[in-house]
C-alpha cells in the first residue's frame, strides 16, 4: 500500500462524507436559514475528515452497508466540527482562524455560532436515530449512547473544562495524557467503535480497535501539539503557538520537541501492530497512524 493510494481512499472518504453532510444539512426557503447555513460553513469546505475516515475503514473491515457507514461518519463530524466552532468563540480559544478560512462566529456572528454548534451537536443523534442509520434499534442505540460518551462530560467536553483549567494548573505527563484522552482520543476512540458496532464486530474484534484506537488518538494528540509549535498558521490553518501563549503544559512542554515526536511515532507504529488480525483489510488504518504523525496540517 503506497501513500498516494491512502491519500486516494481518503480525499473519496472526505467527498463522500462532504456530501453526505451536503444532503443531510438541506437549506430550505425559511426565515432560519442562516443557522443551516452557518452549520454548512462549519461542515463543509474543509478540514481532514479523519474521524470519518475512521468510522468508514473499520465499518468496512465487517462489511457494513456504505450508507449506514457514510452517515454515522457524518454525525461523528457533525460533532467534531461543533466541538471546534465551540471551541474557537471568544469565551474559549477566541480564535479567528479554522480550517484557513475565518471561524463561525467572525463568519456570522457569536449568537449564530453559538446555535449552530448546538444544531450540530443535536443533528448527529437525530441522524443515528434514523433507521437509514441501521435497520436494527439495538444498534441504533448503542451508536447514539456511544457518541454521547465519548462527546459529553466524561469524554471531549469534560476534556474541554480541564483543559480550560490546565491553564492555572501544573499537569504531569499522567494529567494531560488523561485530558487529551478525554477532549480528543474518546471521539478518535468512538469513531473506531461505531464501525464495529454497525458492523457487530466480535469481542476480540472490538478489541483490538479499541486499543489501536488509544494510541492512535495519543499520537494525534501529540502530533497537534507538535503543528502548534512548529507550524505556522498558513500551513496548519489555524492560529499556532497558542499553548505556550497562555502558558498551557501539553506532551511538547513537558517532553521536549524531540522525545515527544519519538513518543509520537512510537504510538503510531503500536497503533498499526492491533490491527494484525484484521490482514489487508487493516491496511488503510494503519497507514493512517502514520499519516496523523507526518501531517503538516
Ligand atoms: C468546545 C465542547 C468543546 C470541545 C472542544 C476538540 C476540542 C474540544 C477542541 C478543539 C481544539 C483543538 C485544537 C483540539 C486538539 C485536537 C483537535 C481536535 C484538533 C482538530 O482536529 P483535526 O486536526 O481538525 O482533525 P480538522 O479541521 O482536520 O477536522
Amino acid at each position: 500500500m503506497t501513500k498516494t493510494e491512502l491519500d486516494h481512499a481518503m480525499s473519496e472518504a472526505a467527498s463522500a462524507v462532504s456530501d453526505t453532510i451536503d444532503h443531510l444539512l438541506s437549506v430550505h426557503d425559511q426565515p432560519e436559514a442562516r443557522l443551516i447555513e452557518a452549520m454548512r460553513y462549519a461542515t463543509l469546505g474543509g478540514g481532514k475528515r479523519v474521524r470519518p475516515f475512521l468510522v468508514l475503514q473499520s465499518a468496512a473491515l465487517f462489511n457494513v452497508r456504505e450508507e449506514c457507514a457514510l452517515r454515522a461518519a457524518a454525525a461523528v463530524e457533525m460533532v467534531h466540527s461543533y466541538s471546534l466552532v465551540h471551541d474557537d468563540l471568544p469565551a474559549m480559544d477566541d480564535d479567528d482562524l479554522r480550517r484557513g478560512k475565518p471561524t463561525c462566529h467572525v463568519e456570522y456572528d457569536e449568537a449564530t455560532a453559538i446555535l449552530a454548534g448546538d444544531g450540530l451537536l443535536t443533528k448527529a443523534f437525530e441522524v443515528l436515530a434514523d433507521e437509514r442509520t441501521h435497520e436494527d434499534p439495538n444498534v441504533r442505540i448503542h451508536l447514539v449512547s456511544a457518541l454521547a460518551e465519548a462527546a459529553g462530560d466524561q469524554g471531549m467536553v469534560g476534556g474541554q473544562m480541564l483543559d480550560l483549567m490546565a491553564e492555572q494548573m501544573d499537569l504531569d505527563v499522567a494529567e494531560i495524557t488523561r485530558l487529551q484522552q478525554m477532549k480528543t482520543g474518546r471521539l478518535i476512540a468512538v469513531s473506531c467503535a461505531m464501525g464495529a458496532i454497525l458492523g457487530h464486530a466480535s469481542p476480540q474484534a472490538a478489541t483490538a480497535l479499541r486499543a489501536y484506537a488509544h494510541d492512535l488518538g495519543l499520537a494525534f494528540q501529540i502530533a497537534d501539539d507538535l503543528l502548534d509549535v512548529e507550524g505556522s498558521a498558513s500551513e496548519v490553518g489555524k492560529q499556532t503557538h497558542k499553548d505556550a501563549d497562555a502558558g498551557k503544559a501539553t506532551f511538547v512542554s513537558l517532553l521536549g520537541v524531540e522525545q515527544a515526536r519519538n513518543q509520537a511515532r512510537m504510538l503510531a507504529d503500536q497503533s498499526a501492530q492491533h490491527l494484525e488480525m484484521f490482514g489487508e483489510k487493516g491496511d488503510f488504518l494503519g497507514q493512517l497512524a502514520t499519516f496523523v504523525v507526518e501531517r503538516s496540517h
